[in-house]
């Protein structure tokens, strides 16, 4: 269905799975969100704006694209919630064993709860970054345990969970939370140390899941359920660099992207987002690279992943 989307409008050289370092799995779900529709439109917004943003990233000097981007079939599957999260869960277990980074747009977020499970199943210690202006932590809503407002209570169960940016919750959320690994919105106003304080509670393999309402409604009003008091594009990219810097970023995705089509702005912001987050990703792959060249002792990426091998079959 998406065979013929690139994204970027990059040419075939780049998008061929078996070369592509990355993969793009679009999940255009919209089953369950209850205020307004049409997140299951977000991806091809996303790629349209892609095709009209330039590749070279100034800040590291990169062209990330030359790594490949290779964009997989979109995930259909809708019957109900959970057989979408299963078939995210299976597509996503399959690319991470063929050692490909794995990067998913939405579709809203009940789509990350697939895309965790794969991640913690095959990567020990895992922690889930999660950008938000709400807890997701309901354990069942509206009658599904995989609905968008329970995006990451499986992974308060099964990660190091940290949150950023919440600004919207329910007060029976407060028992599952984690007080201490929550950075409200309204705290990390008056936080010169959050950014540090948060890294400082991560493991070293960190899978980001970022809900695009996190932001603030000004830059990103095009969200189901926007909330006031969102973080700006500046910081989010300072704190997103520190982390690909500091730990072992495994994967992420981008989602609830609901595009308005007489505002292409925000769709433009969630192709740079991702583009971004991509040339932070293998920048420090690349500097790593050079520090080998130094040191002998040369490290296999696969020695971070535990529990499979390289050139696993599959
Ligand atoms: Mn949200």
């Amino acid at each position: 269905m998406n065979s013929h989307k690139t994204f970027g409008g990059l040419p075939e050289e780049f998008t061929k799975y078996d070369t592509a370092n990355v993969v793009l799995v679009p999940v255009p779900y919209d089953g369950t969100s209850t205020w307004q529709k049409g997140a299951d439109k977000g991806f091809e917004a996303f790629i349209e704006a892609s095709e009209n943003m330039e590749l070279y990233d100034i800040e590291t000097d990169s062209e990330v694209y030359k790594k490949g981007i290779s964009v997989a079939e979109s995930i259909t599957e809708s019957k109900s919630p959970e057989a979408m999260v299963e078939a995210v869960h299976q597509e996503v277990k399959k690319h991470i064993k063929r050692n490909k980074f794995v990067t998913l747009f939405g579709g809203e977020h009940s789509i990350s709860i697939g895309a965790i499970r794969a991640f913690y199943e095959l990567y020990d210690n895992l922690t889930v970054l999660h950008l938000d202006a709400h807890a997701d932590l309901r354990k069942e809503y509206e009658g599904s345990s995989c609905n968008h407002a329970c995006a990451v209570y499986e992974a308060s169960k099964n990660t190091n969970l940290i949150q950023i940016g919440i600004r919207s919750m329910d007060s029976s959320e407060k028992s599952v939370m984690d007080m201490e690994k929550v950075y409200f919105s309204h705290e990390i106003i008056r936080d010169d140390f959050w950014m540090d304080s948060a890294i400082d509670q991560m493991t070293d393999n960190v899978f980001i899941t970022f809900d695009l309402d996190v932001l603030d409604p000004s830059i990103m009003p095009s969200t189901g359920t926007p909330e006031p008091g969102g973080i700006f594009w500046n910081e989010t990219l300072d704190f997103l660099k520190k982390v690909f810097s500091e730990k072992n970023v495994v994967g992420f995705d981008i989602v609830e992207l609901c595009p308005n089509p007489s505002n292409k702005a925000p769709d433009f912001l969630a192709a740079k987002l991702y583009y971004k987050m991509l040339s932070y990703k293998f920048f420090k792959e690349e500097e790593e690279e050079l520090e080998e060249d130094y040191d002998e002792g040369l490290d296999s990426p696969f020695k971070k992943l535990s529990k499979f091998k390289e050139n696993d079959t599959l």
